[in-house]
């Protein structure tokens, strides 16, 4: 007999199939009255999680016989730890499989940001390349100094590719780690220090506007910020406001605040780049991320221990 599962929201195409073929499965949004669909699963063990919806402890206390939450994604702000805790359930995440292609995206924004290269396309796309002459010029990525906030395994890919551009690398994380990078003791100081910030933290409430007014002035008019973490841990606002009046020189923003709603402002910009969530988006990297996702439901199924718990 299949492990019965419950899986909370549409996902990654191939990973909802081997969900679906590999577990005895109930679709929460598919469920026409999701009260009994939850009644019906209130003896299944094992969660498959996608997306933004929030996974609380009322969810869990719908699911008394949950052990396992098994979340597509390596960032887990959207499942309450201290619910699954108290509950002894177990949360696992997708770490690692995503590092290479989430800084590769990191290191676009910081190109195109810095480059301005999506808004000089859209200038010959316009066909103003004859009439107004020249592109303005812009700003080098050499020499630069990029400032990690969050210097975690993503962070790591990102300082690495980084470097190959010429860039030196400073960061700040709550804990100094054994890197031969220069260590700021807030992100205040690191902002002050560095060219082009990136942020790469968790979301969640304690980071929650973490990167506020107060940052950016100390990141200042000639100064990017690039978000590929959660829209969260920026005071998105204040950000407008702050690139509307030019007070730092441009956003590169993989990530917003309520997704995938980005305020229209964002949108009339000429010193942001926008991307709509895509740092892991390719097709090598979400199976990757879904092979994980059902591993650790197996895993747990088998009575093993998981291979990725947060
Ligand atoms: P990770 O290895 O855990 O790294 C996170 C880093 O942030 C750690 O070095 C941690 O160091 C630091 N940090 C945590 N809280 C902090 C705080 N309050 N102030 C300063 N630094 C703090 O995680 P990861 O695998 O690199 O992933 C990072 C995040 O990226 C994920 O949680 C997710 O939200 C986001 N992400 C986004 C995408 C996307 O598609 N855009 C894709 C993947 C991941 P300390 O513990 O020492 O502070
Ligand atoms: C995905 C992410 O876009 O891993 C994360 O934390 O934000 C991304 O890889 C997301 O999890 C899929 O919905």
């Amino acid at each position: 007999m299949k492990n019965e599962i419950i899986i909370t929201a549409p996902g990654h195409k191939g990973t909802l199939e081997r969900l679906q073929n590999e577990f005895s499965a109930v679709k929460l949004w598919e469920a026409p009255d999701r009260d009994a669909a939850l009644k019906s699963a209130s003896g299944f063990r094992g969660l498959a999680h996608f997306g933004h919806m929030r996974v609380d402890g009322k969810l869990m206390d719908a699911l008394p016989g949950l052990e396992i939450i098994s979340n597509f994604g390596v960032g887990v702000d959207q499942i309450d730890l201290d619910a699954a805790k108290q509950r002894k359930i177990i949360v696992t995440n997708t770490p690692d499989v995503l590092n290479d292609c989430v800084a590769d995206c990191a290191m676009a924004l910081v190109l195109n940001t810095l480059r301005k290269f999506p808004q000089s396309e859209a200038y010959l796309r316009a066909g103003q390349w004859v009439g107004k002459g020249p592109y303005p010029l812009c700003t080098s990525l050499g020499g630069k100094v990029l400032g990690v906030l969050g210097l975690g395994r993503i962070g790591e890919a990102i300082a690495k590719r980084a470097q190959a551009f010429g860039m030196t690398i400073r960061y700040h994380n709550r804990n100094k780690k054994n890197v031969t990078y220069p260590y700021d003791k807030d992100v205040v100081e690191l902002a002050k220090n560095s060219d082009v910030l990136v942020i790469v933290t968790p979301g969640g409430a304690e980071t929650a506007k973490l990167v506020n007014a107060k940052v950016l002035d100390a990141l200042g008019p000639d100064g990017y910020l690039v978000n590929v973490a959660r829209g969260s841990v920026v005071d998105e606002p204040v950000l407008l406001k702050y690139l509307q009046e030019k007070k730092i020189a441009g956003a590169g923003l993989d990530v917003f605040a309520d997704e995938p709603r980005v305020p229209e402002a964002f949108f009339k910009l000429d010193n942001a780049v926008l991307f709509p969530h895509v740092a892991s988006a390719t097709v090598e990297t979400r199976k990757a991320m879904g092979d994980l996702q059902v591993e650790n439901l197996h895993l747990h199924f088998a009575g093993k221990p998981v291979k990725t718990p947060v």
